[in-house]
């Protein structure tokens, strides 16, 4: 009989291991801090063994968003995430706070670190298009979701890509047989005169993913995230368990001054995750990026592009959602 229970249980895991989901997380971190209360979201959702992620790419440059993600991989017990860094070394988008050096430069009593790191030499990590190529070519087809919630660069440097040790294929060719459906965080489909931030920051990369991208393409556009905020009373009142956390440490780097932050990146994070539950899908269509910067909805019965909105209903149920889940301990 415990022999029978015993397999039973294999063939659970099985099956639960089998329907995980392929996450790779694409991000901007250190330029507004709904990047950090998205990844939490996803290493809980790792955790739970409800996605695999399979690693997280920045588009931010620097020597402290590689160091903050190794950070965050070790503080949640999960340092065996790849991190890809930034494919673009010509531009830098670095003004502003950057929490990710904030949080990295916080020491203990002692002095030392106050958090853990896992990597010895960040000199090795490959770059985020590179990386790219190496998973997917090991992928099954048709497995990969990947959330991208800050600029294009690394997308569009993938489609661009050629054969290499890890595939015969072109990037496009790669993407089309390895992913299922991106899902951005981008545009502002309701105000074609914002130029919105993940746009502007690399317009052509933009312009070539909504152009080339062989999947489908979820978008969160601006006005969505903007209307759910996450709020600041959580972050003071929430995390009495936990003396330090580098999530909470972030957001009062980030903001001082506690406010309530839209939670734009994370709402393309929970669409991904839990796409039938939370959120309206518009009919199919296609988006397109305009030389300044707009994003311009057109449906189209053939289309594959769909953006995300809310009702106020829903809007609610999203909001207790993330502060349930990141409010919990990892
Ligand atoms: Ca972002």
């Amino acid at each position: 009989m415990r022999k029978v229970l015993f397999f039973f249980a294999l063939l659970c895991t099985l099956i639960v291991q089998a329907q995980r989901q392929n996450v790779i997380f694409e991000t901007d971190m250190g330029n507004d801090v709904d990047d950090a209360l998205a990844i939490d979201m996803l290493y809980k959702f790792d955790r739970q063994k409800q996605i695999k992620l399979m690693a997280v790419m920045l588009n931010k440059e620097g020597e402290f968003p590689p160091r903050y993600i190794d950070l965050l991989n070790t503080w949640y017990g999960r340092k065996r995430i790849p991190i890809g860094v930034s494919g673009r070394s010509d531009k830098s988008i670095v003004a502003g706070t950057n929490y990710t050096q904030a949080v990295c430069e916080e020491t203990n009593e002692q002095g030392k670190p106050l958090y853990k790191r896992s990597i010895k030499d960040y000199s090795k990590l490959l770059p985020a298009p590179k990386l790219y190529r190496k998973l997917l070519a090991k992928a099954k087809d048709h497995s990969v979701t990947i959330v991208s919630v800050g600029f294009s660069t690394n997308l569009a440097m993938l489609l661009d890509s050629k054969a290499d040790e890890y595939s015969p294929l072109s990037g496009r060719e790669l993407v089309e047989k390895k992913v299922e459906r991106l899902v951005t965080m981008a545009g502002n489909i309701g105000n074609p005169n914002h130029h919105e931030y993940n746009v502007v920051n690399d317009i052509q990369a933009c312009q070539k993913v909504y152009r080339d991208w062989p999947t489908p393409i979820i978008t969160s556009p601006f006005e969505l995230g903007a209307q759910i905020k996450y709020p600041a009373s959580s972050i003071e009142n929430d995390f009495g368990w936990a003396p330090h956390h580098p999530i909470v440490d972030s957001y009062k780097a980030y903001l001082p001054q506690i406010e309530d932050r839209p939670t734009w990146d994370l709402t393309a994070v929970l669409y991904a995750i839990n796409p039938q539950d939370f959120f309206t899908l518009s009919a199919p269509g296609l988006i397109t990026v305009t030389d300044e910067g707009s994003t311009l909805f057109k449906p189209q019965t053939d289309g594959s592009h769909y953006y995300l909105s809310v009702t106020p209903e829903q809007a609610r149920r999203i909001l207790d959602y993330f502060v349930t889940t990141i409010t919990k301990k990892p």
